[in-house]
């Protein structure tokens, strides 16, 4: 049944073919994906500072030489790697990529994408989009087709975090007009460990008079991902952040301060999972998503989705692969598949040991709510 639901990816950093070089595909990309750069680093003598003079292609040559031949692939990035490989009919034990590039090379980039969507089991992502990225916005000036695979988000980092503006009033009208011209499924933002709310900061203030507001008159949630400690090893780059135990009584203000916007939250903290699942209890504005970034590994997605389970019921997104690389959804969903299948399954038996059968329609609907439904409705604006 899990095998042949279509999920929704409802965080990534993928783009739509709209955006050209901004989705990344290949070999290359998928070797030179920071969770491998954080491991390369432990592993390699090429310090960050050598590392980033190198060229893409001289980066994945050193990757794949350093983590997949010197040594032996077992981490969650590396076997990502492999196990995309495998799917596509690659040499994992290849001594060098030259083959692996001409495979890429050779694909048509329309019918790779649509190959890499139907062995992932994906029938949309939604992508993450920064109206204020020099790079991005020009693409959301043209009118395009778009591509029903990938749904946009509006990111608001630059807004909330780096100042980019203080005054409610003009990022209120930024906000309406990007919402008129994207039509995003939903706003975003990550915020630190620090995070507080409410608070006498820019960040506290926009969002009770910009954001929230904006969410409120489009139909909107916001999604709140917490626990984020930026450049902990700036040298690292995008590989240099951590987490950080957060303060939830910030999630609990806000979600009690703001009873008609609609909260999406996923919090990077392993220590935070418990009592996120006990806040989400308390409010039913708020729904939990994901097992985010440094979550994302089978043995805390094991003990945090069972934790759901027990006090959420189906209740709850259950994944999302933050997929930065196209075939990243190959490995990412296949994992997600393969923890949470068993654990999901072990639920539904206890259901029925403790007295109530369970139908194959009970399976479908669980595995349509947690990976699908459960997102399409929190967004639907009607
Ligand atoms: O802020 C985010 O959306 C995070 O997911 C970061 O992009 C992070 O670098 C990441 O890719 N995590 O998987
Ligand atoms: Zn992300």
């Amino acid at each position: 049944m899990l095998a042949s639901t279509q999920v929704v990816d409802m965080h990534t950093h993928l783009f739509s073919p709209r955006f050209g070089a901004m989705g990344l595909s290949g070999i290359d990309h998928l070797l030179t994906y920071h969770y491998l750069e954080a491991e390369l680093f432990r592993e390699s003598r090429v310090t960050p500072e050598e590392y980033w003079t190198l060229t893409l292609t001289q980066r994945a040559d050193l990757m794949w030489k350093t983590l997949f031949v010197a040594s032996v692939p077992v981490s969650e990035g590396t076997r990502g790697v492999i196990a995309v490989m495998s799917a596509l009919g690659l040499d994992t034990r290849a001594a060098d990529l030259r083959a692996v590039r001409e495979f890429f090379r050779d694909q048509d980039p329309r019918a790779h994408m649509t190959r890499v969507f139907k062995l992932a089991g994906v029938s949309q992502v939604v992508m993450t989009n920064d109206p204020l990225d020099a790079n991005e916005a020009p693409f959301w000036e043209q009118v395009a087709d778009s591509d029903v695979r990938f749904a946009p988000a509006l990111r608001l980092d630059r807004i909330l975090n780096d100042g980019a503006m203080a005054d409610a009033a003009e990022v209120r009208a930024f906000l309406e007009t990007w919402c008129r011209r994207m039509r995003p499924l939903y706003m975003a933002v990550s915020l630190p460990d620090t995070f507080r709310y409410p608070e006498d900061s820019v960040r506290s203030r926009l969002l009770s008079e910009a954001v929230l507001p904006v969410c409120r008159e489009f139909g909107l949630p916001v999604a709140l991902m917490i626990g984020v400690r930026r450049q902990v090893n700036p040298s690292l780059k995008l590989a240099g952040d951590a987490s950080g135990r957060a303060d939830l009584r910030a999630l609990e203000n806000i979600c009690r301060d703001h009873p008609c916007n609609r909260f999406l939250v996923s919090v990077l903290s392993r220590e935070n999972q418990h009592e996120l699942c006990v806040l989400t209890r308390k409010f039913s504005n708020l729904m939990l998503f994901g097992c985010w970034w440094f979550l994302n590994n089978a043995s805390v997605v094991e003990e945090i989705t069972r934790e759901r389970f027990e006090m959420l019921g189906l209740g709850f997104i259950a994944q999302n692969s933050d997929a930065r690389v196209l075939e990243q959804l190959i490995y990412k969903w296949r994992n997600t598949r393969r923890t949470i299948g068993p654990i999901l399954a072990r639920q539904l038996e206890m259901t029925q040991e403790d007295g109530r059968a369970v139908t194959r329609a009970d399976v479908e609907l669980a595995v349509t709510r947690i990976f699908r439904t459960n997102f399409e409705t929190w967004v639907a604006t009607t």
